[in-house]
């Protein structure tokens, strides 16, 4: 069982570089895809750039993505678009989104920024722009804003605005706020009897939303430990089958494949994947970094990531065995094995609730 890590180094740099012509739909995800191939060398511990390199590829964020809307007063605003198409578009088209804000800020600091550009309070004024005041989502955020909200309304937006939050606070004091009573009662909401957070209330739950949920509360300051539930439900995530499966007595069962065991799935009687081994693992040990990962089979949970989805030959992982590697599965990949076993895959530390390397941050905090 091995750490294929200078083929991973590559791979990231290779996506830094450019991507077969399959992935020019991809275009939208371009700042997700930087985020995850800067901070994977980082992870390495193969984040090897010059002072020059760095400061050009910054430019290049703040000069393609970076939004400074109005002039003064409250309405002002600062933002992220997600393609530089949009500037290219222009006017009313033109009014960035969340996810985009959370990438470009990953990206900036690991790329060492000094910030200068930006507004912190304003750049938040956005973030409290996206908040939905009333109705059946009140305290929840939409993705993007310009007159009207726009896109999908679950917890994956509060945590991308309460990350946005936790980070503009380490640089500012915030003036104005979200409201947080009710981006945690939008959150609770979601908490399904069996302890896994759901896309809406009585909605099945799903480990993406759960690892978004518990890391938003745990911004929240929300005693994330109690959460007995949740642990349970997360725990059962690693796959595993009865005995009988292998002997052949439900063979026709079509959940079931062998390759699957020791990786962990997004719901119940759903197939492994890759990310899953991330979430499932980020959101224990958020809820307790010490005790929570001996819950899980760790042995069996290194070689589903080692055995079944590394690619040896070209590097990176995928999200199932023998489909294509892609920057994210990689890097939560890594992400896993850094909480896992990071001395034995000369790993740097993960920070699970931003899902950043800690030095990382540390380095942003200082
Ligand atoms: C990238 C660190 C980082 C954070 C950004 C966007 C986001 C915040 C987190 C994503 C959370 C996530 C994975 C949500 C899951 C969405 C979902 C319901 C997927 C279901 O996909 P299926 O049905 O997969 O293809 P399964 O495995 O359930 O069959
Ligand atoms: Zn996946």
């Amino acid at each position: 069982m091995q750490l294929y890590n200078s083929k991973h180094e590559k791979f990231f740099n290779r996506c830094l570089v450019a991507l077969p012509a399959q992935a020019a739909s991809e275009d939208s995800n371009k700042l997700a895809i930087i985020y995850f191939s800067l901070h994977g060398l980082k992870l390495l511990q193969r984040f090897n750039f010059s002072i020059e390199e760095l400061k050009y590829h910054e430019n290049c964020i703040w000069e393609t993505y970076f939004i400074n809307k109005g002039h003064g007063g409250s309405g002002h605003y600062q933002t992220f678009r997600s393609t530089p198409y949009f500037k290219a578009v222009g006017g009313k088209y033109d009014y960035g989104d969340l996810s985009a804000c959370f990438f470009a800020l990953y990206i900036l600091i690991i790329l060492g920024s000094d910030f200068k550009r930006l507004d912190w309070q304003k750049l938040f004024n956005y973030v409290i722009k996206c908040q939905i005041k009333n109705g059946a989502n009140k305290g929840g955020f939409v993705q993007s804003v310009n007159d009207i909200g726009f896109g999908e309304t679950d917890v994956r937006q509060c945590y991308m605005a309460l990350v946005i939050r936790h980070l503009a606070s380490q640089r500012t004091a915030l003036v104005d706020d979200i409201d947080l009573p009710s981006a945690r009662e939008f959150i609770l909401s979601r908490l399904s009897v069996n302890g896994g957070f759901s896309f809406q209330p009585l909605d099945e739950p799903h480990l993406g939303y759960t690892f978004c949920a518990i890391a938003s509360l745990k911004l929240l300051g929300y005693n994330v430990q109690d959460l007995d539930r949740s642990k349970n439900w997360l725990i059962h995530r690693q796959v595993s089958y009865p005995e009988i499966l292998h002997q052949g007595g439900l063979k026709s069962y079509e959940y079931h494949r062998a390759e699957d065991i020791g990786g962990f799935n997004g719901r119940e009687n759903k197939l492994s994947d890759t990310c899953y081994s991330w979430w499932c693992n980020g959101s224990l040990s958020i809820m307790d970094p010490t005790l929570n990962l001996n819950l899980i089979n760790q042995n069996l949970a290194e070689q589903y990531l080692l055995e079944k989805t590394q690619n040896p030959i070209v590097g990176g992982f995928s999200s199932v065995p023998d489909a294509t590697s892609d920057p994210m599965h990689t890097y939560l990949a890594l992400a896993a094995l850094s909480l896992w076993n990071r001395d034995k895959y000369n790993l740097a530390e993960i920070e699970p609730v931003l899902v950043m390397p800690n030095d990382v941050y540390e380095s942003f905090c200082k």
